[in-house]
């Protein structure tokens, strides 16, 4: 049973340090195992990736090829329920019509003294889709398909790669393919984790290299994307899930115990925060977590997330409750109040806010529009959900006229003077020359 912690006690404060100085910690031998994974990729291509993946994901398998052919994609949505089809194109619908808005334009401007400046906004080549499998044990992220895959499209990359590990047969999930194809995406390869981050990365003989991998996985995909950034572009390093609640007296106490779940499910490192000025609330809150959670078939997952990530804190009014949650930084943050809309201005921290009782997490993650990926850590200090904007990125463009050039040429010489770079200076200095010639 999670006890409702008063802030404004030694232990509060405690357990509110302890959320706000949450970090991403990984033990040194296990980046080490990563790197030498990358290495190897990098150094053999295809017939690592191929050791890695019948050592791993399927044993006693012999895998010829890597690439899913074109025609199991196609023959993947015969294999799915209509009603599952409609909803997966109704959600892709949403998060096209959403990020569209995210689009930015190329601009130019002309200065009085007539150079011409603007910034070019170009996609990247190709990006590279990392998605959890689909077997046993592990869910099939048919929404992260749509989630990763759509902003890249709408920002026109022309080349858009998935690599999904195998199952024990040597196939991939079909509503991952469908979505795939639902989702604009051009290749998909069945190979995971680290190794599958690599070939993305590095490229192989038959995976040619992109220049943003983005998407979720466990710890070796997180790992692998963190040090192959800076080779590529990543969406994020991502933790685990998270979610704070904002709730006051009038909220449905099982409302808010769902909410709560619907977080701790994914993850026992996932944390699940409620924080609310009302103690009658934070009690019936509490009693709701237990009745619901003997009833989810995630329970066991559930339970230890919230018995070493959740928390009920009790808190003086909504004014503290929001202060909370700017520090934290959630990725997830819910306002379940009488008027959630007074308290978004105050808002300055968190991935995605979710507004009054019918906006549950859940529509987040699937169906509304934006984005699902999310930053977690507290990251939402500095950075923002994936969006078209990762598969974007910017030119300068500058033209000088001949007049634009002579009012600022002697400027450009006394600043590399000053940083005694004489190269710069003449390179300025030689078209005044010109300039003076063609003058007289
Ligand atoms: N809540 C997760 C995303 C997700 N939920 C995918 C269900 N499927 C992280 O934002
Ligand atoms: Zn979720």
């Amino acid at each position: 049973m999670l006890e409702p912690v008063p802030l404004h006690s030694p232990s509060g404060e405690e357990c509110l340090e302890r959320l706000v100085t949450r970090r991403f910690d990984v033990p040194a031998e296990l980046e080490a195992r990563v790197r030498a994974i990358l290495d190897r990729v990098r150094d053999e291509g295809d017939q690592a990736v191929l050791a890695y993946t019948h050592q791993f994901d399927a044993p006693g398998l012999r895998l010829e090829d890597l690439r899913v052919p074109d025609e199991e994609i196609r023959r993947a949505r015969s294999e799915l329920d209509p009603a599952f089809l409609r909803s997966l194109e109704k959600a892709a619908a949403h998060v096209r019509a959403f990020h569209r808005h995210q689009l930015p334009n190329s601009w130019f401007t002309t200065r009085e003294d007539g150079a011409v400046l603007g910034q070019l906004v170009r996609p990247v080549d190709a990006a590279g889709l990392y998605v959890p499998g689909g077997q046993a044990g592990q869910t099939p992220l048919v929404s992260s398909v749509l989630m990763n895959a759509l902003p890249a499209a709408i920002a026109g990359v022309p080349r858009i790669v998935l690599a999904t590990p195998p199952n024990r047969e040597g196939g991939v999930h079909p509503a991952i393919l469908a979505a795939a194809a639902e989702a604009g995406v051009h290749e998909v390869y069945r190979m995971g984790s680290a190794w599958a981050v690599a070939a993305m990365a590095f490229g192989t003989e038959t995976v040619a290299p992109v220049d943003v991998v983005v998407g979720p996985g466990n710890i070796y995909v997180t790992l692998a994307k963190r040090l192959v950034a800076g080779t590529v572009g990543i969406d994020m390093v991502a933790g685990p899930s998270e979610v704070l609640v904002i709730a006051d007296e009038g909220a449905p106490a099982a409302y808010v115990a769902a909410d709560l779940l619907s977080q701790a499910e994914h993850d026992p490192m996932a944390t699940a925060v409620l924080v609310t000025p009302s103690e009658t609330l934070a009690r019936q809150a509490a009693a709701a977590l237990e009745d619901q959670l003997a009833r989810l078939p995630r329970a066991e997952t559930a339970r230890r997330s919230l018995a070493d990530h959740g928390l009920v804190l009790v808190v003086r009014d909504l004014d503290e409750a929001v202060e909370v949650a700017n520090r934290v930084a959630p990725e997830h943050l819910e306002l379940l109040t009488a008027d959630p809309w007074a308290l978004l201005p105050r808002v300055r921290h968190a991935g995605a806010v979710f507004l009054g009782p019918y906006t549950p997490e859940p529509v987040g993650d699937y169906v509304a529009g934006p984005n699902h990926v999310l930053p977690t850590m507290g990251t939402a200090r500095f950075s923002s959900a994936l969006g078209v904007e990762t598969f974007l990125k910017r030119s300068s463009v500058l033209a000088y006229s001949a007049g634009a050039f002579a009012a600022d040429a002697r400027d450009v010489v006394r600043l590399a003077a000053l940083e005694g770079l004489d190269a710069h200076a003449r390179s300025v200095e030689v078209r005044l020359e010109g300039l003076g010639r063609d003058a007289g």
